[in-house]
């Protein structure tokens, strides 16, 4: 380690990159703890996610009284949600809500976008400059980016010269987009497609859906809350908080839904039964109806069926119904879809499926686009094609650690992390939400808050003892890879080509990325390691580093 002990002090403790669930809270934290900070947001205001992704249809597939803050109870009983899945526009007032009643968009500087983070060595510190001009330094730096914030646009030729209107999703006009009567085309079938095309079938004139893999999608069942409900939750919510933390991905309003039994233990009948009850309910749910659908295919067929059996009764035309059932992967190995009436959305009369592996684009033209059967016309095309998952939004941004060397080289063959929080040889970098953390798997903002807490912990935890320096060394990091690997090998996760592993963006190395042991296990393993002494983390101050785990007190 260098002697920092003659640099002069960074301008401030922390630079904070975000201002979204993440960034949001870290604010609240560090300045609750007396450090020093300036976050950078890209976007003209707080929201993240729900800043950008305000496409027609955009929802969370979580339920509302869980996809929010836990950390003050003062905000969980004054808000209330009205719906069982919060739309777009209801979540950002909520963001904007705990923004304010917290004054939160004080040190946030908006419309910036940071463009390399450099480790300084010699100063022990990190140099953050911006698109704007801002060269700042800081002890420590905070990724705040969010996993789903880099949208993904196909290079399809002739795409430039398309004369329509083209969008993505996850970059929609913050003025909204007139699509009435409209030709409009919606490219992707993920989680977000499918409730843009639910919703946009409803407003244009004629929509083509442009589908390359069927995906399967359960009804969310979504529906207003009963202000019973409502009562209910606010009475129990340091319970239902609780349970969550320690729960498998952070979703437990409606009671404990893994299965304690093997769905080839239950008849067809029972299975039907069970599997059916659980469509009702709505939400992921019907997924982990047995504790071996995500682990055994022949257990994973019999819910992948059900789902394929759904969809044939609901879509009228059978030729549209089979190109709409997923049969190449197995169900809950991608991301489990929610919906509210995606599959009745083929029965009208304004929309047309375009299945892509039978009929694939040949090129886009001025009007529209060419398939091996014909032309289409259209007036606006939708990129529902997802993002450069996970690592993407921290491959952006030029992090250079120690001795010059890129994350992008680091994480050349997939990253490498230990917890998800940090990266050897980056010293001082946390990552909320960061690959190998439950993040993407769970109710994030639980993930969210436990990463803010965790890191904020730590922080505190150096400033008590004078350290000035925190890392890990590749060993450890090699551990906790393998860790995550392993586990992530023991389910259908890694069978199916999915953003988890990369598989969207071309040239993306094929690893899967999030830590799948469920929030509870995640969240013991990283308390553990701190009541160990911060097992696996190295300490240093003043030039002298330290082994955490060799005792620190
Ligand atoms: O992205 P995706 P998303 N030509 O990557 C297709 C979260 N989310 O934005 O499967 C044609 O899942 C691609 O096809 P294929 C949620 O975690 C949350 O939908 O690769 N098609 C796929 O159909 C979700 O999982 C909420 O063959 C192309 C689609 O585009 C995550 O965001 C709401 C193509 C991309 O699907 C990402 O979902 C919405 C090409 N060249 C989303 N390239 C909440 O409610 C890609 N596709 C919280």
């Amino acid at each position: 380690m260098t002697n920092i002990e003659a640099a002069p002090a960074p301008d401030f403790d922390t630079v904070v990159i975000g201002a979204g669930f993440a960034g949001l809270y870290s604010i609240y934290k560090l300045r609750s703890l007396g450090f020093t900070f300036r976050v950078f947001e890209r976007g003209d205001d707080v929201g993240g996610t729900w800043y950008w992704n305000r496409y027609p249809g955009a929802r969370c597939d979580s339920e509302s009284v869980e996809y929010s803050f836990s950390f003050s109870e003062e905000v969980q009983q004054e808000w209330t949600w009205s719906e069982r899945y919060s739309g777009q526009p209801e979540i950002l007032r909520y963001i904007n809500h705990v923004a304010d009643r917290f004054d939160l968009r004080r040190e946030i500087q908006f419309n910036t976008t940071v463009t390399s983070a450099k480790y300084d060595e010699a100063k022990n510190c990190w140099e953050v400059r911006t698109d704007k001009g801002d060269e700042v330094t800081a002890r420590f730096l905070i990724t705040a980016t969010g996993c789903l914030s880099v949208p993904q646009i196909p290079d399809y030729r002739g795409l430039s010269d398309f004369k329509g209107q083209k969008y993505h999703t996850g970059n929609w006009p913050k003025e909204g987009v007139d699509l009435k009567g409209k030709r409009v085309a919606v490219m992707g079938t993920g989680s977000t497609g499918i409730q843009a095309i639910t919703a946009i079938a409803k407003e244009a004139g004629h929509l083509v859906v442009l589908q390359r893999t069927p995906n399967f999608s359960l009804p969310a069942q979504n529906a207003l809350l009963k202000p019973e409900e409502i009562r209910e939750v606010k009475a129990t919510y340091a319970a239902i908080r609780k349970r969550a933390r320690m729960s498998a991905s952070g979703n437990v309003y409606l009671g404990d839904s893994m299965g304690k039994t093997s769905a080839l233990d239950a008849s067809p009948e029972e299975r039907e039964r069970e599997f059916e009850r659980r469509w009702q309910i709505g939400g992921a749910r019907l997924v982990v109806a047995y504790k071996d659908i995500g682990t055994d295919e022949t257990a994973n067929g019999t819910a992948a069926e059900f789902v394929r059996k759904k969809i044939r009764q609901i879509v009228k035309d059978p030729k549209v119904a089979e190109s709409l059932c997923p049969t190449t992967y197995p169900i809950g190995a991608k991301r489990i879809c929610l919906d509210s009436g995606y599959f009745e959305t083929f029965n009208r009369d304004n929309v047309t499926l375009v299945d892509l592996k039978k009929t694939p684009i040949m090129e886009f033209t001025p009007t529209g686009f060419l398939t091996t059967e014909g032309e289409f016309q259209l007036d606006c095309v939708v990129f529902a094609t997802g993002f450069d998952a996970i690592t993407g939004p921290l491959l952006a941004m030029g992090i250079m650690g120690a001795g010059g060397r890129k994350l992008s080289e680091k994480w050349q063959a997939g990253p490498r992390t230990y917890l998800g929080l940090i990266t050897a040889g980056f010293p001082n970098l946390f990552m909320i939400t960061g690959p190998g953390s439950p993040g993407v798997l769970s109710t994030v903002t639980c993930s969210i808050e436990q990463h803010v807490e965790w890191i904020a912990d730590c922080l505190t935890y150096m400033r008590d003892r004078g350290y000035t320096t925190i890392d890990t060394d590749l060993q450890t990091e090699d551990a906790w890879v393998n860790h995550v690997n392993d586990l992530a090998d023991a389910t259908l996760h890694v069978k199916a080509n999915s953003w988890y592993l990369g598989a969207n963006v071309p040239g993306k190395p094929r690893v899967f990325m999030p830590y799948i042991g469920g929030v509870g296990a995640y969240r013991k393993e990283c308390e553990e390691i701190v009541a160990d002494s911060y097992r696996g983390f190295n300490f240093a101050s003043q030039g002298k580093s330290k082994t955490a785990s060799a005792g620190t007190s």
